[in-house]
């Protein structure tokens, strides 16, 4: 039996790369198949760490080379809930951080998706990272929102796959960790991807001439191993992000800037949505909040509210 890490799941295939203690063999990915359909955690996703069998080194046309036994505990998992979906989906497991990959001018920066993903890091506890891409586009008030970030203790890197730029920062934080990229739909991701790990071959995708919008290139997550240990997952890019397995009741402690203020609510709890004498709102009130950071915690809690009431 080998030890294991999923990097891709194709349909019934899933293929998996050896793993030499805590490093990931740098090798052509076994193709393996599932023993039976069930198992306890699930199906595998990206990132999943696995015991297998190798049955063979060649890949002999359509053969699989191995069989999966079992799926390892997972100390995270990264899930979404798809447009009009009921049962959220498993994107990717094990990670330590998230991090969200946004753009400027096409798509452009939309601070109400970013504040989605943190939000997701913190509920899964994993360390936060913001990327913004397509750098070289940038106007004044893209730079705002990247100031706002910062002040709320965010790191922001500011990149250009086309131009190079922000490449060697990425590697340097990322190595060795365990991370996955996420965001809209042709922010750049997959390019990104290419010119951190040469050989990688990411498809990547022209955005649709009348929306802007990606046209969802990248379809199945797949994890490139750093050499010096670690991976990245890209993952494909959403057009919405459906915030699924954090109670609305937890939601405030999601957004860091609020937890201190909001011990000052008379109301224990607080909604932070009607309540008199609430801190949140006085604070958005006098400043001392970023408005577009509670608005974003108003969108996001009346969905959770509305998912809370068909579940009763
Ligand atoms: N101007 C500019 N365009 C970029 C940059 N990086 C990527 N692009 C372009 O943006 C488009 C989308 O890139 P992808 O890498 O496919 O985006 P993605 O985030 O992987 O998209 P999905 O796989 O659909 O989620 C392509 O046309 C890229 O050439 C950049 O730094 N600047
Ligand atoms: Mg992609
Ligand atoms: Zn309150």
């Amino acid at each position: 039996m080998e030890k294991g890490i999923v990097v891709e799941v194709l349909g019934p295939v899933v293929f998996v790369c050896r793993l030499e203690g805590e490093r990931i063999a740098i090798e052509k990915p076994y193709a393996c198949s599932l023993l039976g359909k069930k198992y306890r955690n699930g199906r595998p996703v990206p990132g999943d760490r696995v015991n297998f069998v190798i049955h063979s080194e060649t890949v002999q046309r359509r053969d699989y080379q191995g069989v999966i036994q079992s799926i390892d505990e997972r100390s995270s998992l990264v899930e979404r809930l798809e447009p009009g979906g009921r049962r959220p989906k498993p994107l990717v497991a094990n990670l330590d951080t998230l991090v969200v990959v946004a753009s400027v001018g096409a798509p452009p920066l939309k601070p109400g998706l970013i504040d989605r993903y943190l939000v997701c890091a913190h509920h899964w506890a994993l360390d936060p990272l913001i990327i913004i891409n397509k750098w070289e586009l940038a106007e004044e008030i893209d730079l705002l929102y990247v100031r706002l970030y910062e002040a709320l203790g965010y790191r922001c890197i500011l990149s250009s796959a086309y131009q190079k730029i922000g490449l060697d920062e990425i590697r340097t934080i990322l190595e060795r960790r365990h991370s996955a990229f996420l965001g809209h739909s042709g922010v750049g991701k997959s390019s990104l991807l290419n010119e951190l790990f040469p050989g990688a071959q990411l498809a990547t995708g022209e955005l649709s001439q009348q929306s802007q919008r990606g046209r969802h290139t990248t379809t199945a997550s797949r994890l490139l191993p750093f050499e010096a240990g670690g991976f990245i997952i890209d993952t494909p890019g959403v057009r919405e992000f459906g915030i699924t397995g954090i109670p609305s009741s937890e939601l405030s402690d999601c957004f860091p800037e609020f937890r201190e203020l909001s011990k000052k609510c008379r109301f224990q709890p607080c909604s932070h949505t009607h309540e008199p004498d609430c801190a949140i709102r006085q604070g958005v009130e006098n400043d001392d909040l970023a408005d577009f950071r509670y608005q974003a915690y108003l969108k996001i809690y009346a969905e959770i509210k509305e998912f809370e009431k068909t579940q009763y």
